[in-house]
C-alpha cells in the first residue's frame, strides 16, 4: 500500500489528479447512499425552485440541518476513515484539515451546459490565480455513489497556467463558451466505488448524465488560509468527536478556527 501510494502521490504531483479503482466496498457504498439520498431528497424539497431553475451541487451535507446525530457520524467516520486518510497524507503529509462536502447532481434543466474552471476563479483576478495555483492546495476527493460520467479534467493545469485557448473558453473570452471542448480534456468515468483525487485549483468540468450522485470530500492544507470556508454546523461537536475513530481532519479544522479566533480577539 506503502508503494502504491507513493506512485499516487507522484501522479499528483505530475497530472493533479489520480483514481482509485473499486477502492469502495459495496457494503461501504450502500451505507453511504441511505444517508446521502436522505439529506438529497430533503435538501430538493427545501430548494425546489433553485433545484429546478439552475442548481447542479448542494452542500453542506455534513451539517445538523437534514440529518441526524447518528448519520452525521457515519459520514464523519467515512470522511476520515483509514481509507480516506491514507489518501489524504499521500498529498497532504502535514496537518491535512477538513473543509466541506459537496452532493453533485444531474441539473433538472437538461439544456443547462457543464463549465470548464479553477475553484480558485470564483475568489481570486487573474492575477491572484496565476499566483493561488502554485501556493496552496485544496483537494477534491470524489466518492460517486452511482456510475457515472464523471469529470473532464486537463492533467497539469494544477502547475501551469492555461494555454490562450483554455483562458478564452474558461472565462468566456473573445465569444468562446465555458462548455466548448478543449483538446486538451482527458474524461474520466467513473463506477460507484472507485476514487477520485483531484486539484481543486485545476482546470476541470463535471459530465452530467445517468442521474449521477457524487459526494465530493474537500480538504486543505493547514498552512494554507482556507478557514473563513468552513461552516462551524458542518464540523462535529464535542460529543461527535468521541465517537470519531479518528478525528484528526476535524480537529485540525477546530484548531485553526480557535486560532482565527484568538487573533480576532487580539
Ligand atoms: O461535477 C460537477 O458538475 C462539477 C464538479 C466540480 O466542479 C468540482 O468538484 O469542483
Amino acid at each position: 500500500m506503502v508503494d502504491n501510494l507513493s506512485q499516487l502521490h507522484r501522479n499528483y504531483n505530475e497530472q493533479g489528479y489520480f483514481v482509485i479503482r473499486n477502492y469502495f466496498s459495496a457494503s461501504e457504498i450502500l451505507s453511504l447512499r441511505k444517508v446521502i439520498l436522505k439529506f438529497h431528497q430533503l435538501w430538493k424539497h427545501d430548494n425546489a425552485d433553485f433545484y429546478q431553475q439552475e442548481a447542479f451541487n448542494s452542500s453542506l451535507i455534513t451539517g445538523s440541518k437534514y440529518l441526524g446525530c447518528d448519520e452525521r457520524v457515519m459520514l464523519f467516520n467515512f470522511i476520515s476513515s483509514k481509507k480516506m486518510m491514507n489518501v489524504v497524507e499521500s498529498v497532504i503529509p502535514a496537518n491535512p484539515a477538513f473543509m466541506n462536502t459537496q452532493l453533485f447532481f444531474d441539473p433538472f434543466n437538461k439544456q443547462q451546459d457543464n463549465f470548464w474552471h479553477r475553484d480558485c476563479q470564483y475568489d481570486h483576478d487573474v492575477e491572484a490565480q496565476k499566483k493561488v495555483i502554485h501556493d496552496t492546495q485544496v483537494l477534491h476527493l470524489r466518492v460517486p455513489l452511482f456510475d457515472e460520467p464523471g469529470m473532464e479534467l486537463i492533467p497539469g493545469t494544477h502547475k501551469r497556467w492555461d494555454s490562450d485557448e483554455e483562458f478564452d473558453v474558461r472565462l468566456e473570452e473573445k465569444r468562446r463558451l465555458s462548455s466548448e471542448d478543449l483538446s486538451t480534456g482527458k474524461k474520466i468515468s467513473l463506477a460507484a466505488g472507485d476514487l477520485l483525487v483531484f486539484s481543486a485549483d485545476m482546470i476541470h468540468r463535471g459530465l452530467y448524465g445517468l442521474d449521477r450522485l457524487a459526494l465530493d470530500i474537500l480538504v486543505f492544507e493547514s498552512a494554507a488560509n482556507f478557514i473563513d470556508y468552513v461552516d462551524d454546523d458542518c464540523l462535529p461537536d464535542l460529543a461527535m468527536l468521541d465517537k470519531i475513530n479518528d478525528p484528526r481532519l476535524f480537529i485540525n479544522t477546530i484548531h485553526l478556527k480557535s486560532q482565527g479566533c484568538f487573533e480576532s480577539v487580539n
